[in-house]
């Protein structure tokens, strides 16, 4: 028995619901998913359902690495990463987007109103502007205020630029930290997925850094046969296994939901750099309202709404690590 699973944590129910399901990641989800839950109460569509969701978090400035008030990059520059998939294939993106507060509507105008499927930076801003978007200031007192502190600490050299590599893992107990993305996945009344996922990014990263999350079969993908999966954590090796793409492969192929995550941060812990100081976590939903999440290590909660339960965190079941005190 390898070392992972011997101390690997057992794997949380996840039981099938039936529609409508909403999922999404972090305890910050849990607001989100009321937002996504009103729309499919109501019978809308799961595409509706996550961009409603996901919009609190992208205007909420207490969630330090999504939309308002997300860390901004080592120039001081608030930079967002959106994407958003529905159940016919269809996607949209954008990427090291700046000024606008709601990044995923905008991934849904791409998918919607342009031939694209990814637009980045000053022409991500541009289409924005032209669709209609007001401008607004991302970057809150309380961001500039730590990134000024940052630079100072960078400045007498109490940390390096590898301040941009996350820490291991969440602040766990007031669920806020340096990792705060928000994947989202639903399943509304008439069986369809969709999902989307949105983020600040890593705080810190270099000016122009693009990472999983609006990145489509990374940070999110959609199969409407077989399931859809979501990600976050550290982007950077998020992408190197497609991860959610992975996951929703490993459903095609019958794995559970919660083994389907679990194969992506197998995958993720066998990549040949280290990974020791890295949180991954991966959801994924089926079409019959399964729901499964595993992360690399402890910490990872995703919040879950169904017809029968309420609105509520389920810890996710994580590989074992001796060396995380966390674990
Ligand atoms: C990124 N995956 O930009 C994002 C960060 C994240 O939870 O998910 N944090 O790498």
């Amino acid at each position: 028995m390898s070392r992972s699973e011997s101390a690997a944590s057992p794997s949380p129910p996840s039981g099938a619901s039936g529609p409508p399901v909403v999922v999404s990641t972090w305890p910050h989800g849990l607001p989100a998913n009321e937002a996504a839950w009103a729309v499919l109460e109501d019978g809308g569509t799961a595409l509706d359902a996550v961009e409603a969701g996901v919009a609190v978090t992208e205007a909420d400035p207490e969630a330090r690495t999504v939309g308002l008030g997300g860390y901004p990059d080592r120039t001081g520059v608030v930079t967002l990463d959106a994407c958003i998939m529905d159940e016919r294939g269809r996607c949209g993106a954008v990427a090291a987007l700046q000024d606008i507060l709601h990044p995923t509507a905008v991934a849904r105008a791409v998918m919607e109103e342009t031939p694209h499927v990814l637009l980045v930076g000053e022409g991500a801003r541009t289409f924005a502007r032209d669709q209609g978007f007001d401008t607004t200031a991302l970057l809150t007192d309380q961001s500039e205020k730590d990134w000024r502190e940052w630079r100072r600490e960078q400045a007498e050299g109490q940390t390096s630029t590898d301040g941009a590599r996350p820490e291991p893992n969440v602040e766990k107990a007031a669920g806020r930290g340096n990792h705060d993305t928000i994947g989202m996945l639903a399943l509304d009344a008439d069986g369809n997925l969709s999902g989307a996922c949105t983020t600040s990014g890593t705080k810190w990263k270099m000016h122009g850094r693009v990472g999983d999350s609006p990145l489509i079969g990374a940070g999110l993908y959609v199969d409407n046969e077989v399931g859809a999966a979501c990600t976050t954590g550290w982007g950077e090796a998020i992408v190197r296994v497609a991860g959610a793409h992975l996951a929703v492969e490993a459903l095609r192929q019958g794995a559970s939901p919660t083994d389907a995550c679990r194969r992506v941060v197998e995958r993720v812990r066998a990549l040949p750099t280290d990974t020791s100081d890295i949180q991954v976590g991966v959801v994924a939903l089926t079409p019959e309202g399964e729901i499964g999440t595993y992360a690399l290590r402890s910490g990872f909660e995703a919040g879950r709404r169904t017809p029968d339960a309420e609105n509520h965190l389920v810890d996710a079941g994580h590989l074992g690590d001796e060396s995380d005190p966390q674990s």
